[in-house]
């Protein structure tokens, strides 16, 4: 058989591609718009490609970001919205900061707004973070703005992503470092479907200056290091009361441990502090808050 180079095959299919989409003598007959849209298509579609190559350049860079983040300044885990508030903020700050979540996507108790409507209530209080983020809000009665889930989380992730937070989805944190200093100085990380699956395969480990256990209602750093006897007591959420849970959230977002800052709903977790429901100007200002007190650690 006669062998044909990549390229005389490619401008064969080409010009076979051309001629019948001018060609009325050949079947299934045009309409003259769509045959414009033909030829139009031929005149981009003039670029090969190389499935090896796209595949070499998704492992390449992003092993290059795992090596570049295995120290890092802040490590936030928990993608929900006081993780995210908190790590927009310092990447803003110009700290390296890596956001760790366990699930595919982004955005946390967010999504689901209130009992699945796609709504959060923001209180007059966090109303300056909406605006700094851009997420458009309606009042519903005096003190009390309504915004969609889906803007809020993504023009928070993408102020994020502009303040240079780089996003490590699908890892679960399994476990914290804590040497002979007694301070956290990092994350034990592993795949979640490895976790979910429950395969027996040893994590990796990142290393960070300070965490901040965004992680919502399981507290999962603060849980980790109280049951492996550091001195930190999870006390648990209480009942339904959202002016009292709102008002304390930041009194007990702080450093509950050496290099471990708690925010958002953990905050309140672990300090036995009230649940508030889907009223979220607690979360992005605790979020706010957590990036202040790591700020203020970190430089001093
Ligand atoms: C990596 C992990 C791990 C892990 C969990 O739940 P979130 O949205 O957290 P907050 O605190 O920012 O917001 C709480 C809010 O969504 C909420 O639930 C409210 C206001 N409830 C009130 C009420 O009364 O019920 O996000 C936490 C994120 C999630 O995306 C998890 O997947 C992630 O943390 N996460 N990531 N490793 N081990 N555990």
């Amino acid at each position: 058989m006669q062998k044909t180079g990549k390229k005389t095959r490619y401008w064969r299919n080409k010009r076979y591609l051309c001629e019948s989409a001018t060609s009325s003598a050949l079947p299934p007959p045009l309409t003259p718009i769509l045959r414009e849209a033909r030829v139009q298509i031929m005149r981009y579609d003039t670029m090969e490609l190389d499935e090896i190559t796209i595949s070499r350049a998704i492992v390449a860079t992003q092993m290059e970001k795992l090596l570049e983040f295995k120290e890092m300044d802040v490590a936030v885990v928990g993608g929900g919205p006081s993780g995210l508030t908190a790590a927009a903020l310092l990447g803003d700050r110009g700290f390296r900061v890596g956001l760790i979540e366990k699930k595919l996507s982004i955005g946390g108790g967010m999504w689901g707004g209130g009992m699945m409507f796609p709504r959060i209530v923001v209180q007059e209080q966090a109303k300056g973070l909406l605006e700094r983020f851009e997420i458009s809000h309606s009042p519903y009665k005096e003190g009390y703005y309504v915004a969609g889930t889906v803007e809020a989380v993504s023009k928070i992730t993408a102020a994020a992503c502009d303040a240079g937070v780089e996003f490590f989805n699908l890892f679960s944190v399994e476990d914290v470092m804590i040497r002979g200093d007694g301070r956290l100085s990092g994350l034990v990380v592993n795949w979640t479907p490895v976790e979910m699956t429950g395969l027996h395969v040893d994590p990796l480990t990142m290393g960070c200056k300070i965490a901040v256990d965004a992680t919502g209602h399981d507290a999962v750093l603060a849980r980790l290091v109280e049951k492996k006897g550091g001195k930190v007591k999870v006390r648990g959420e209480g009942f339904m009361w959202a002016d009292r849970a709102e008002s304390e959230i930041l009194s007990h977002t702080r450093e509950i441990y050496p290099g471990l800052v708690i925010c958002g709903m953990a905050a309140n977790a672990v300090a036995g502090e009230y649940r508030m429901g889907p009223v979220f100007g607690g979360m992005f200002l605790s979020g706010e808050c957590a990036a202040s007190l790591v700020s203020t650690a970190l430089r001093r």
